[in-house]
């Protein structure tokens, strides 16, 4: 058998490599630059006790973005030279977030290096991104994503075996060398047996081709990973005919879109949705960890979304036994705990990013968990998983024996009210003026000087007073670590909330995110506008707290949401 033959590289430190919300992102161009990946790949690696990388096995995979096959070359030879036994990787370097996860815990693998910037656009000129996962199958806490970034300030070597190269990543087989083997596994498998043992698929299928149904069904993987999913699983599993899949085959530049699933960046699905043409349309983002769903002409905002799988949850086999919790990030919509302390659960309320639910999983804590971002999941993997999301209402529709998903929300709404809710994206402002804006508001928070002020609503002539402002922390009630500056919270008397954070997923300046809900009671109050409804609240926010427009010159932002 060929011997490694193991070559020191070295190498000087580059800026910036802190990982943020959900990995390291940066421009393709940058990624690319000399040892850029190659230092943060090793820096991964200086972080694992030696021990445990020892005969590891690790996957490897990705949203199939430009540069992600290169990249994987990479972390093969980089991986040979630090002791990795074996790694797995995806039939043409394809893997989903998701898919990944459950990969890394069927297999009892040590972890996963995942190789996407997710929603973030692709190409030669676009994003390129990096994680790492733990042996729960979920994202690294922050204290080993510090760890890797004070690895990469200091690095002076890379360890590489030069002569690992499989070229073929596209037959499933096993590649040799001493003491180190890539094997190319199907992409879809492994995570395919995990849903089948969440869900009936069965019903589903039964349901889904009903011809007295005639339940119309759209899914567009936005030219991202999830292309290769949803054949077999849509398709081929559950019966809906090929020409439900759009945008299914994944490309290096999401055929020049923004995989994002929001209804400004899937406008072919919203259109269709909006003109009565299917039941149901969904898609997700690049690397499917994301789900937007949508009804007939009828929006389902995520956070109503996670709340109502919630409140259904007897309609899905996995949650047979009942809830163990829920949790949510906190700019998320309140809709969710209501139905825990209805259920009589725990309720979590964390930062935004999926890292920080896995945690409260291990420990049995937790079932099913949500953000606003589009991003839904539950213990049955350790990310947020858009195609799981997708089945999960499948599957609640089948149940409910109806092909209306506004009949179910609407249904749920009268029991428990509706958060009306909104998020608006201030995308690649200058990080100074973005940065000047958070500022002029945590000043505010800072001296509490809000709190009891009163705002009188420009739209509802309602007053609206501040009970509470805070710079969210986080402690984990698990394993006791502090996370700080998680979002800059206004919390008012009736329970309306005004939340402002900076995005941790950009590659370009800054990100403005501004979050508005409101709970609303009323039965007569319940099918508004939801941007009317909002609108004094996003008055006071904008004009009145945070003056967005002075600061950073902008008059609308880019994604509503
Ligand atoms: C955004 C979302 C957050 C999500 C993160 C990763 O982060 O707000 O809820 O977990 O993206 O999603 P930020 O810091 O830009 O607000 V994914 O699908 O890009 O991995
Ligand atoms: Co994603």
């Amino acid at each position: 058998m060929t011997k490694l033959e193991i070559k020191i590289i070295e190498t000087k430190p580059f800026d910036g490599q802190k990982p943020g919300t959900s990995g390291l992102r940066k421009k393709v161009t940058e990624v690319m630059n000399g040892n850029y990946l190659g230092n943060f790949v090793q820096s991964i690696f200086n972080v694992l006790p030696k021990d445990k990388l020892k005969g590891s096995t690790l996957v490897v995979g990705g949203d199939g973005r430009y540069y992600n096959k290169q990249a994987i070359q990479l972390i093969f030879q980089i991986a040979a030279a630090n002791g990795v036994g074996k790694i797995l990787v995806g039939q043409n370097g394809l893997l989903s977030t998701p898919a990944i996860s459950a990969i890394v815990r069927a297999r009892q693998a040590l972890g996963a290096i995942i190789l996407t910037a997710s929603h973030n656009p692709g190409g030669p000129k676009g994003d390129f991104g990096i994680k790492y996962n733990q042996s729960n199958g979920g994202p690294a806490p922050e204290s080993i994503t510090n760890a890797i970034y004070k690895e990469t300030t200091t690095i002076t070597q890379i360890h590489s075996a030069e002569n690992v190269n499989v070229s073929d990543l596209y037959t499933l087989q096993s590649h040799e060398w001493e003491g180190f083997t890539v094997e190319v596994i199907d992409s879809v498998s492994d995570y395919l047996t995990l849903l089948k043992s969440v869900f009936d698929f069965p019903s589903i299928k039964k349901f889904a081709t009903d011809p007295t149904k005639n339940f119309r069904f759209n899914f567009d993987a936005m030219s991202g990973v999830t292309g290769v999913y949803g054949k077999r699983i849509f398709s081929d599993e559950l019966g809906f005919p090929e020409s439900c899949l759009i945008n299914c085959i994944p490309s290096e530049d999401f055929n020049g879109g923004h995989p994002d699933p929001n209804l400004t960046y899937a406008p072919e699905l919203v259109r269709k949705m909006n003109n009565g043409e299917f039941d149901m349309g969904c898609a997700s983002d690049g690397d499917g960890d994301r789900n937007m769903i949508l009804g007939n002409r009828f929006f389902l905002n995520p956070s109503d979304s996670v709340a109502l799988i919630a409140a259904n949850y007897q309609a899905i086999p996995y949650f047979r036994n009942g809830l163990k919790g829920l949790a949510r990030s906190m700019p998320t919509s309140a809709a969710l705990e209501r139905v825990a302390t209805d259920l009589k659960v725990p309720f979590f309320e964390v930062p935004t990013g999926w890292k920080f639910f896995g945690n409260l999983m291990d420990a049995d804590t937790l079932s099913i968990c949500g953000e606003e971002s589009f991003g839904t999941g539950s213990d049955h993997i350790r990310e947020k998983d858009g195609i799981w999301a997708i089945v999960c209402w499948l599957q609640i529709l089948a149940f409910n024996n109806t092909t209306s998903l506004e009949e179910i929300v609407k249904k749920h709404w009268s029991k428990y009210g509706r958060n009306y809710y909104s998020r608006y994206d201030y995308e690649e402002i200058d990080t100074k003026p973005a940065e000047e804006m958070m500022k002029h508001v945590s000043a505010q928070i800072n001296s509490q000087e809000l709190v009891g002020k009163k705002f009188v609503g420009i739209q509802d002539n309602v007053t609206y007073e501040v009970a509470k402002c805070d710079d969210f922390e986080y402690k984990d009630p698990i394993d006791k670590s502090i996370s700080s500056h998680q979002g800059l919270r206004i919390i008012f008397t009736d329970g309306s909330r005004i939340i402002f954070r900076l995005s941790g997923t950009g590659s370009t300046g800054a990100t403005v995110r501004v979050y508005f809900d409101k709970y609303e009671t009323k039965q007569d109050q319940l099918n508004n506008n939801v941007q009317i409804h909002l609108k004094s609240l996003i008055h006071i926010a904008l004009e009145e707290i945070s003056k967005l427009k002075q600061y950073t010159g902008r008059d609308e932002p880019n994604v509503i949401t």
